[in-house]
């Protein structure tokens, strides 16, 4: 009896460890240490990733050296950056992924898309585990809500079984 109440514990903070892990946002460096860069294989490092709508992209680079445009396929395919598309310049560009679907990102400096495979794309999920946002709330506090919330809950649960058990 105590055992296995015990596991149903653990089961469930487990859990609720979970579900907090999936609709918290994830900020993810581009690169990691090496960051946007000349000669990086972006696609090694976007392919074991999980993108979800409210993570964010981080950009590091020297200002100056490289920037940060957003395309479409065709323009990721092509390497050309359309200057209507906005440009990203300043060495620490943080791109937050608000929508699901396929983003491209390229460096329009000089060749170094053609040639030196600076190119970047991602697959972004929809954010399947946190209900819709309340219209008062931003992307970052309601995803804060949605954590304290399980939180509380798991508290509750926890301190509820620890009562049954003594
Ligand atoms: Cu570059």
């Amino acid at each position: 009896m105590a055992s296995s109440s015990l596991s149903t514990i653990v089961f469930i903070l487990a859990t609720l460890s979970v579900l907090a892990t999936l609709v918290s946002a994830t900020d993810y460096i581009v690169g990691d240490e090496s960051g946007w860069t000349l000669d990086f294989d972006y696609q090694a490092w976007a392919k074991d990733k999980v993108f979800v709508v409210g993570d964010k992209l981080v950009f590091n680079y020297a200002s100056g050296a490289h920037n940060v445009v957003k395309v479409n396929g065709t323009g990721f395919q092509q390497c050309t950056a359309l200057s209507a598309n906005g440009t990203l310049t300043s060495g620490r560009d943080v791109i937050s992924l608000q929508t699901p679907g396929r983003k491209w990102y390229i460096c329009g400096v000089a060749k170094h898309c053609e040639l030196r495979s600076m190119k970047l794309v991602i697959t972004v999920l929809p954010q399947t585990m946190a209900p819709a946002p309340a219209p008062a709330l931003s992307q970052s506090g309601s995803t804060t809500l949605v954590v304290s919330t399980i939180y509380v809950f798991g508290v509750a649960l926890f301190g509820s079984l620890v009562s049954f058990l003594v």
